[in-house]
């Protein structure tokens, strides 16, 4: 096929890897409906992809990946700076010559048997200042579909790339050669000692092999908005975070934005779209995973999200919970991992009724009995939907010049120890929050271990794409740039739990009280009780009318458990040593200061 563009880089770099992976051919992507239709055509036929029922679920797809291959693999991920330092002590880190080296060996005759597919893409609105222009080369039609939903795919990025002669290339393989005559698997991947996310921040460079599941394989996303645009961002003052935005607005139509972030399977999607039970109030979601942020010419600070479709996780999704997330798939959506059922349409745990006709095809592909007790739908099962599907998306969320951040929140799930909400008494001490932030581990990343807390710094414990210390010291310097103008800070935890298991806190849309509470202080309407660890609610400031919440359970949920936080303290401790010399001494501040509040 002809190649699009003129580009010598663009085509210098395609050859290359045309060379080195010897596909059976090339083809270069335009992002239109005939070539989403074509490659979904073709995956049906081979039984990749099952069409659903187009008149219960419209143009829609579902997925079922390899048992291996079903969450982002941080132990097979990789930040390949030229000096280890600067990977920095929460990254995996081989010196990048060597790394190539693996991995070309790899890459050799990987895709033989397959079509080599040139994606051009732009991470936010095609040609805005804040956008990226980059070129996926993967050899997995459902990276290409997925690809046209999570991220803006045209040919108008082949020409601005003539243009300024420059783009990040993100190249992808399943790394599955298939041989003469050879059937291939459902779904092709390498097995995990072969798997490798591999970022070189100082080339802007990202190779990824082995992996065809979402943020491994869909590289616009955790690869390049995140870890490599965290460097970007931290070389030239700006912020790419893991953060949710929304538009919060009040009755008497005064807007608020806030940028939310919590760790992978944390609650941002549902946040970002929640529809709120507090009267007169309102949610629009501009983004629901990631932020890109810059200070403007009137001194505040300025969101986009740079994606364009939602990676949602399925399971725990219902008319109930996150009715907005149900609407923005129910056409024009692909499903990965979820329960076919036997009329063609999709369900998973906690969808808010049972699986009709009592079964379908679970996420193994195999017949299933939803008595049968074990799970249809994988934990990290996923819906792909297309942000302008959501009924409560933002109008402005293509502005190029973004919308203006008032609030930065924090968060995890934390079954225990973690109130409901507290604030931060200075920007500075919010960097502190955010850099202290601390989860229980979920489904979203295969290979935790065994650990009942992480530390998980902005959410970005698998996303920074340099040093934590250098990151967290990034925030400081944000901080004394925005001055009185820089967001309040406030720390979050939806998922506290009784003894007995349940939640102590009903979440989703009655998160919705919390956001007031916040913008009350923001506005000066409320003042807050100082507690050793920030500032809280006075009892009666954060509405629960309308909520049958027990007295005691109230209490639970704003008690600041001390012996915890203490208990917290010692661990925080010993992670922050991992950081040595790059520690920031403003972090070190705090950590003395809340000892002393403990102790006090
Ligand atoms: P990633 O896409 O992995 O970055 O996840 P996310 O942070 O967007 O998380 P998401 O909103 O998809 O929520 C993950 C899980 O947490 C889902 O099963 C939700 O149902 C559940 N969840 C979200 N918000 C709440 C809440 O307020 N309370 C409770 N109990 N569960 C929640
Ligand atoms: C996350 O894990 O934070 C996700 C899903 O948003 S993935 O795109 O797979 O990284
Ligand atoms: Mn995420």
């Amino acid at each position: 096929m002809n190649a699009p563009t003129t580009n010598k880089k663009l085509l210098d770099w395609v050859a290359e890897i045309e060379t080195m992976c010897t596909p059976d051919q090339v083809v270069w992507c335009d992002g239109s409906t005939e070539e989403y239709d074509r490659l979904m055509a073709e995956m049906v036929e081979t039984g990749m992809a099952i069409k659903l029922d187009e008149a219960k679920r419209p143009n829609s797809y579902a997925f079922n990946s390899d048992p291996s291959d079903v969450a982002r693999v941080e132990s097979r991920t990789y930040i390949a700076s030229v000096k280890e330092e600067d990977a920095g002590p929460t990254n995996n880190w081989i010196d990048p010559n060597e790394l190539k080296e693996t991995m070309k060996k790899l890459y050799a005759g990987c895709m033989k048997g397959r079509t080599m597919y040139v994606i051009p893409f732009s991470m936010g609105p095609i040609g805005s200042d804040i956008a990226k222009n980059a070129i996926e080369i993967t050899d997995s039609p459902y990276v290409v579909v997925n690809m046209h939903i999570m991220a803006r795919v045209s040919t108008d990025v082949l020409g601005l790339i003539e243009k300024t002669d420059d783009f990040i290339p993100c190249l992808h393989s399943v790394g599955a050669p298939l041989e003469e005559g050879q059937t291939d698997s459902r779904w092709p991947c390498a097995p995990l000692e072969d798997k490798y996310i591999a970022h070189f921040p100082e080339e802007n460079l990202i190779w990824s092999y082995g992996s065809g599941y979402g943020g491994n394989a869909l590289l616009g996303k955790k690869c390049l908005a995140l870890r490599i645009a965290s460097a970007m961002a931290g070389r030239e003052g700006w912020m790419a975070e893991h953060m949710l935005i929304l538009r919060f607005t009040s009755p008497e139509g005064k807007q608020y934005h806030i940028a939310a972030a919590f760790p992978s399977a944390c609650g941002k999607t549902n946040l970002a779209m929640l529809q709120s039970t507090v009267p007169g109030w309102k949610v629009e979601t501009i983004g629901d995973d990631i932020a890109w942020m810059k200070p403007g010419a009137d001194g505040r600070l300025y969101a986009i999200n740079p994606e364009a479709g939602f990676f949602g996780v399925a399971p725990g999704t219902s008319e109930n919970s996150n009715p907005m997330a149900l609407a923005s798939c129910a056409s024009d959506a692909i499903f990965t991992n979820v329960v076919v059922t036997a009329d063609k349409d999709v369900w998973w745990e906690d969808m808010g009724y049972d699986c009709p006709n009592g079964g379908g095809i679970d996420w193994k592909n195999n017949e299933w009995a939803q008595a049968s007790g074990e799970k249809g739908a994988h934990p990290n099962s996923r819906f792909t939907a297309r942000a302008d599907h959501c009924p409560v998306i933002c109008p402005d969320w293509e502005d190029p010049a973004g919308v203006p951040i008032d609030i930065f929140v924090f968060g995890g799930k934390r079954t225990s120890t973690v109130p409901l909400v507290h604030e931060a008494f200075s920007f500075d001490h919010g960097v502190f929050m955010g850099a202290t932030a601390s989860s229980e581990p979920t489904a979203a990343a295969l290979d935790l271990g065994n650990v009942s807390l992480r530390f998980d710094p902005y959410a970005m414990t698998p996303f920074m794409g340099y040093h934590g210390g250098d990151y967290m010291q990034h925030w400081f310097d944000m901080g004394e740039k925005l001055g009185d103008k820089a967001p309040r800070c406030f720390y979050v935890n939806w998922f506290r739990k009784t003894d007995d298991g349940k939640w102590l806190w009903p979440g989703f849309g009655d998160n919705s009280r919390v956001l007031k509470w916040m913008c009350d202080r923001v506005e000066g309407k409320v003042e807050a009780r100082e507690t050793a660890i920030g500032l809280m609610p006075i009892d009666g400031d954060l509405t629960l009318e309308g909520l049958d919440i027990a007295a005691e359970d109230w209490a639970e949920l704003m008690k600041v458990d001390i012996d915890g936080y203490k208990k917290t303290l010692a661990d925080m401790k010993a992670y922050l040593a991992k950081f040595g010399d790059k520690l920031p001494a403003k972090i070190s501040e705090q950590v003395d200061a809340l000892e002393a509040r403990l102790n006090g």
